[in-house]
């Protein structure tokens, strides 16, 4: 019987506490704890409520004391790039702002007027994306900077109350596209733009190393078992590619979940000509490896629908009712930035079809349909991009996350790309959240026997694509995109 684990894993619409154990080689995983997580607004942004949080964090340890746990071990996850500010007294100085919220809109032209996109993209491999933390701290109120004595990433600063321990962990500083891949080390150049300083930052560690022990302070307030941290891959999409069972000879992830994260795990990373053009980037992973992948608006779009018709439907009924619909009624370009975070979702997608003289999806099977069918069209074409930039023919998806859940999706996707789908598992990030955890304590030896035990473990579902169907779509959405950007759109 193996210690127990518990992984906090919070993702930009919930958070969870899942509680594991390893016996024969097999592992569990339960549930113990879920919460929302959601913008609060603030003095005009898009802000998280971290103090509210960590209230649940507590919340969900309480309910494993009451179980009958008296000692754990605790790693947390998060979404990247989003970091607090903190003073000298430890004290956060503002609500963290989301990277969703607006601000940073046209930072990114702005600042890489002095410093130019080549030069970041050599330094740091990195994608980009309007909402990196560069940009961020880019338009960040410079007397708050001044007086900021720490700049923590979201799951470094919770682990930091928690404990009293400060670090920046690599997986997910890695996304703040101001770390040097050559040196390891956050680039002065790129700090200097921005007017931060090293010293601004904890010291960098890699996934797997303790970080410390949950203050008693704490323990006796709320009655915590006795809690052990250990700093896992601190950025969720770490989490899942390393809970990513990795089937398939040459295969690559997709992790589905707010976002859609497609790409492979590589151990050199790849920020040459044609990566910098496809905007791929270079996350740094646990045990030496690099997330090479691309950003796709993912569920987000699906999540945003839910809410605009009152969440009469579960993500299971809106499938559900997407498969009585045909597919590819109209192509989408799912990536586009109108929907990174429109006023209304619904209204956006179907201005879009409209502005593009095509079928406009109105009943809630319709617009899923439209969402699914789009989605797993922009995969089979990254999938294809990723091909040429590799240089070899991946032969095999991995989807994991709650993306994962919807055949209708998977079934497509490996029918457009023409490759094997392995399906699952859904909690992959809490599962690679856990791994880490038990390789740091000695429970499992390392990541190639953490996914064999993975697999063993957990429900996949195969997909084989129907190769009869839908001939040609691919390309025609290929060119409905280029023909898209090209117009601006
Ligand atoms: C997914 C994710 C993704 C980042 C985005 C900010 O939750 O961490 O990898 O790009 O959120």
């Amino acid at each position: 019987m193996s210690k127990t684990y518990v992984a906090v894993d919070i993702g930009a619409s919930s958070g969870r506490l899942m509680h594991a154990e390893l016996v024969d080689n097999k592992l569990s995983l339960r549930e113990i704890h879920r919460f929302k997580n959601g913008f609060v607004h603030n003095k005009g942004h898009d802000c998280w409520d971290i103090d509210k949080l960590i209230e649940e964090i507590l919340i969900g340890l309480g309910k494993i004391k009451k179980a009958g746990y008296d000692s754990v071990v605790l790693g947390i996850d998060t979404w990247a790039v989003d970091y607090v500010l903190v003073d000298q007294k430890g004290d956060k100085l503002q609500d963290s702002i989301s990277y969703r919220d607006n601000r940073t809109h046209g930072s990114m032209e702005k600042l890489t007027t002095s410093l130019s996109k080549k030069y970041i993209y050599q330094k740091t491999g990195i994608q980009f994306l309007d909402f990196n933390t560069l940009y961020q701290l880019f338009e960040e109120d410079k007397e708050l900077l001044a007086k900021t004595d720490k700049i923590m990433m979201i799951p470094d600063y919770i682990g930091f109350i928690l404990t009293g321990k400060a670090v920046t962990e690599v997986t997910n500083a890695s996304t703040t596209q101001m770390l040097s891949l050559r040196e390891g080390l956050f680039d002065n150049n790129l700090l200097k733009s921005v007017n931060v300083r090293q010293s601004q930052f904890p010291k960098l560690v890699e996934a797997g190393t303790i970080l410390g022990n949950v203050s008693q302070q704490l323990v006796k307030k709320y009655n915590l078992p006795q809690t052990e941290v250990v700093t896992v891959a601190t950025h969720d999409t770490a989490s899942a590619v390393i809970g990513t069972p990795a089937l398939g000879q040459r295969w690559a992830y997709l992790s589905s979940g707010t976002w859609s994260l497609i790409g492979a795990e590589l151990n050199t990373p790849e920020n040459g000509e044609q990566a910098f053009e496809q905007n791929y980037t270079n996350e740094w992973g646990a045990y030496g490896t690099y997330r090479f992948l691309k950003n796709i608006m993912g569920l987000w779009i699906i999540q945003n629908i839910k809410k605009e018709l009152n969440d009469q439907y579960s993500f299971a009924d809106l499938a559900d009712l997407a498969k009585r619909e045909p597919p590819f009624q109209q192509f989408i370009d799912v990536n586009a930035a109108r929907f990174q975070n429109p006023e209304n979702m619904i209204a956006e997608l179907q201005a879009y079809c409209r502005e593009t003289k095509q079928k406009v999806p109105e009943t809630p099977g319709e617009l899923a349909m439209a969402v699914y069918s789009n989605l797993s069209l922009y995969y089979a074409r990254e999938l294809s991009i990723l091909d040429d930039i590799l240089g070899y023919h991946i032969d095999s998806l991995n989807i994991v996350g709650g993306g994962s859940n919807v055949g209708l999706m998977n079934q497509l996707t490996a029918t457009v790309s023409g490759i094997d789908v392995y399906a699952g598992p859904s909690e992959a990030t809490a599962i690679g959240n856990i791994v880490v955890q038990m390789i740091t304590k000695g429970d499992i030896l390392n990541i190639y026997l953490a996914r064999q035990i993975i697999s063993d473990s957990f429900e996949i579902n195969k997909f084989v694509p129907e190769r009869e169907k839908y001939p040609n779509i691919l390309d025609d959405y290929k060119r409905f995109l280029k023909n898209e950007k090209y117009k601006g759109g």
